[in-house]
């Protein structure tokens, strides 16, 4: 399946229905009163989230969605049905923005939230209740209101306690697929992951936290070296960052080079990112070449201010040292530790019309 993670979306909500103008006919009162119903309100456009959603991909590319309209009015007092609302699936991450005047809209982070993103049209009032004491006759009705017209953007941001970041190779498909249940592919060449990876890590008793992989980020990227840096955004909403740096087998020291690369990108894409908590874990450390290059890596690293923790991900020392450390990390900025996360039962479509049948 592939990902993607923004769409443009067109969407339409449901016009209320006219107001109807009728007159009771019954035998023995032919001048009854005015008897036309209300219209039923327009269906809105709404999104939800759910957690069996992964990407927007269904989204992409789709003409006009829209929402039926509402019911008219008819005679003998009866109102126009409202019409449902249109619900559309989106992952749990989606930010909803209007295309054309890039207002926020929404930001649907958990599981089951709904946002209205296009509001259908009131029902117009029927004649009767355009009866007065001194017009009893009413020949005026409302026809129903336009549902709102909007072009939508939905960018998706992935939720992850912690952000993976790296060069490509370094290793951190493997390590997820260590730590976790994800399987993203691992191969020896540049850019093995072309899209982002969830993986649940557990840490021993019932709590865990959730990590994303994202594709490799090499020097050059905020000017579209290697896949750029969109897949930034994934990890943007991280609590703790974990930079994993590796040696390539055939190459010298490159390590903090390497590091300090990834960090100016990082800068680039976004500061405060740049700025939250980061682990930076040396990753094949079952390589002679690795443990050599360890200590003076070790020391820059502290003049930079940054705690350097040693790992193979291919043969598992040193993981569970890690995972506690991010454990801790988490906890430190009251990030709170969780089960896997149920998506809740919610009705968002409800219509909610005042109805005064008589
Ligand atoms: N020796 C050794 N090799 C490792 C270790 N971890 C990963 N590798 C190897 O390094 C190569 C790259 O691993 P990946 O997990 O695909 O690396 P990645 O960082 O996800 O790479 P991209 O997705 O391309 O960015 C694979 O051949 C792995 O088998 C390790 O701890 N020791
Ligand atoms: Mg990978």
């Amino acid at each position: 399946m592939r990902f993607v993670d923004e769409v443009v979306l067109p969407v339409k909500a449901g016009d209320g229905g006219n107001g109807a103008v009728a007159f009771r006919r019954e035998k023995f009162r032919p001048k009854g009163g005015p008897s036309g119903g209300d219209g039923g309100h327009g269906g809105d456009v709404v999104l939800v989230t759910d957690q069996n959603v992964g990407t927007l991909l269904d989204l992409q590319h789709r003409p006009i969605i829209r929402a039926v309209r509402g019911e008219d009015g008819r005679g003998s007092d009866c109102h126009g049905k409202c019409a449902e609302s249109l619900v559309i699936r989106v992952p749990v991450g989606t930010i909803v923005f209007d295309n054309d005047t890039n207002d926020l809209l929404g930001d649907l982070a958990t599981p089951g939230q709904s946002l209205i993103a296009a509001a259908g049209g009131r029902g117009g009032r029927g004649n009767m209740r355009f009866a007065t004491p001194t017009n009893r006759t009413p020949r005026q009705a409302e026809p129903g209101t336009a549902g709102q017209e909007r072009t939508l953007r939905l960018e998706l941001k992935l939720l992850a306690d912690v952000g993976l970041l790296g060069l490509p190779n370094v290793g951190k498909s493997t390590l997820i697929s260590r730590l976790s249940a994800a399987r993203p592919k691992v191969a020896d060449y540049p850019f093995t992951t072309l899209v982002p990876n969830l993986g649940v890590v557990r840490l021993g008793d019932d709590r865990s936290f959730v990590m994303a992989d994202i594709p490799g980020i090499i020097r050059g990227a905020s000017e579209g070296a290697g896949l750029g840096l969109r897949f930034l955004r994934h990890v943007q909403r991280s609590a703790v960052l974990l930079h994993i740096v590796a040696l390539p087998a055939d190459l010298e020291d490159t390590l903090l080079r390497d590091f300090d690369d990834l960090s100016a990108e990082l800068v680039r894409f976004d500061e405060q990112l740049a700025a939250r908590p980061r682990l930076v874990a040396l990753n094949k450390a079952d390589l002679s070449e690795t443990l050599a290059a360890e200590p003076a890596l070790r020391e820059a690293l502290s003049e930079r201010g940054f705690e350097l923790v040693v790992l193979s991900a291919a043969t598992g020392q040193g993981l569970g040292a890690l995972r506690d450390a991010l454990g801790r990390m988490l906890v430190e900025r009251g990030q709170p530790l969780h089960e896997p996360m149920q998506p809740e039962d919610e009705n968002p479509g409800s219509c909610e019309q005042d109805r005064t049948d008589q």
